[in-house]
């Protein structure tokens, strides 16, 4: 039973949540998604002290400090014009500079990126490192582009973007579709218009000030904090367990690699178009020559691997994904925004999965959620599984302004440590606030609190 002090805040969260739709469009509904899953959970929070009522910190940390929006012009090879939207959600600097990812593809929109900046304020917080929350990208679509395409897209993409970063003020990275070489263009380019060689962008390449395992760390840090959350929840470890791993980019390669590395074994990965499944484990080299090298589909893996099922979306059960249809010990969605329906939640639980860990940001739908929460299920969500990219980012921000550089072994020893301490904080807070077991209540807790106090702190 809901005591009074909880009905009187869901309702007023509920007028806030309304207020927000009404001012905004339908593509907004990926924010307006994140935003109530969050500020329903927080309510133990916001009831156990009027400051965060009298300081009104659920309307302020919900609107973005400013959305800049520009036109990105540039030329194919073939000489045509193209323009594209640009954009940068700076949603809160309170904890340190602005940071996030940029995301290139063609759903890009304004609501999908504050969606993206709102969770990144919570994550960063939770990493417990002085980074503030944004995020940023284009609908260009890097897919089929020559590597001279994507370069001019990047170049042209920076002439405006300079004028709001810097290495105090925001820092963007990678997302999908933005990695190494792209993050190298924009870098290139923001040195040329501005003669600095300032820490601005993480992810960089290792040869210009990045730092040395950033590709690898969010996939890594999904399997440090899996391992350790199955620890705490008393849950058997993930040597010698088969695991299911949705996408193949940068988080779900490194996922595998991880897994691979402490005797698990992967079987699966997916992409736009696709499912891979490999009984005996996917190989993982064949893999990163696909999709880091080659930048081909998945269909091209079954030519190597004959024996292995390669499922196209076509063939997906219905309302939900081949992927997560297998039987597995532990589940790894590591594609994109609600790839994991009620359906797959059902599939996996029936599978006999015991965790469910977020590589990518918002993958399961609130209805697979629910499902989780209400089964013996560990869920591991995003805002704290998939911390450690983020968090390696503030290392290269920390070795660019000390003109340092970190050896792999010490950057791996940090990011450990830090999924570590991510994991455990979450899970006693939310002991504290009476959701023992809960991690999606305990994260969201943590990191709003994070922030509110530091808000309050700080004054308007
Ligand atoms: P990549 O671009 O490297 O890979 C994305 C993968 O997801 C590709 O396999 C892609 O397939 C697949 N994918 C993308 N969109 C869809 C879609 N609509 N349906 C099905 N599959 C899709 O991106 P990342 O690996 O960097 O990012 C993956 C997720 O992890 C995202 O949610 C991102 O926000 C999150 N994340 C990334 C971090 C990072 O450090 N890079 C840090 C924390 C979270 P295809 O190639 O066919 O499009
Ligand atoms: O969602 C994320 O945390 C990222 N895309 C990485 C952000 C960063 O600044 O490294």
């Amino acid at each position: 039973m809901k005591d009074a002090k909880t009905k009187e805040v869901h309702k007023e969260i509920a007028i806030e949540i309304k207020k927000h739709k009404e001012s905004h469009r339908m593509e907004h509904d990926v924010f307006y998604q994140a935003l109530e899953e969050v500020l329903y959970s927080i309510v133990p929070l916001i009831i156990s002290d009027e400051k965060y009522t009298i300081h009104s910190v659920v309307k302020r940390l919900t609107v973005p400090d400013r959305i800049i929006k520009f036109k990105v012009e540039w030329f194919d090879d073939q000489q045509n014009v193209h323009v594209n939207n640009g954009y940068r959600v700076q949603f809160n600097n309170t904890l340190g500079p602005y940071k996030g990812g940029l995301r290139f593809h063609p759903s890009v929109n304004e609501g999908i990126l504050k969606f993206l900046g709102f969770e990144q304020i919570l994550k960063n917080a939770l990493t417990g490192l002085p980074i503030g929350g944004a995020k940023g990208g284009s609908d260009f679509d890097p897919k089929g582009k020559s590597d001279f395409e994507v370069m001019k897209f990047c170049t042209s993409f920076m002439k405006e973007l300079h004028k709001y970063i810097g290495p105090t003020m925001d820092v963007p990275a990678g997302d999908i579709g933005v990695g190494g070489r792209e993050i190298g263009y924009l870098f290139g380019e923001y040195k040329k218009i501005t003669s600095k060689f300032d820490g601005v962008l993480t992810g960089k390449p290792n040869f210009f000030g990045g730092s040395l395992m950033r590709p690898q760390a969010t996939g890594y840090g999904v399997v440090y904090f899996t391992e350790k959350m199955l620890e705490i929840e008393g849950k058997e470890s993930l040597e010698g367990k088969v695991c299911t791993v949705s996408g193949a980019g940068n988080v779900a390669l490194y996922t595998i690699e991880k897994l691979i590395e402490l005797g698990a074994i992967p079987v699966s990965c997916s992409d736009s178009k696709g499912t891979i499944y490999d009984s005996r484990g996917v190989d993982l080299e064949l893999l990163k020559d696909l999709k880091f090298n080659r930048r081909k589909s998945l269909v091209d893996y079954i030519t190597t691997h004959p024996e292995a099922q390669y499922i196209p979306v076509s063939k997906y059960p219905k309302g939900g994904h081949a992927v997560w249809n297998f039987e597995c010990h532990a589940a790894f969605p590591c594609a994109t925004q609600n790839e994991l329906t009620e359906v797959d939640a059902k599939n996996l639980v029936k599978n006999a999965c015991i965790s469910v860990s977020e590589g990518a940001n918002m993958p399961s739908t609130p209805e697979a959620i629910a499902y989780f929460l209400k089964s013996d299920i560990c869920f591991a969500p995003a805002k704290a599984a998939n911390a450690g990219g983020v968090a390696v980012s503030n290392f290269e921000m920390s070795q660019n302004a000390a003109m340092q550089k970190w050896s792999f072994e010490k950057v791996d020893r940090k990011l450990k440590g830090t999924m570590q301490y991510i994991c455990t904080n979450v899970s006693e807070t939310a002991k504290e606030y009476g959701v023992e077991g809960n991690y999606v209540d305990g994260a969201n807790i943590a990191g709003f609190k994070r922030v509110a106090d530091a808000m309050i702190a700080e004054g308007i």
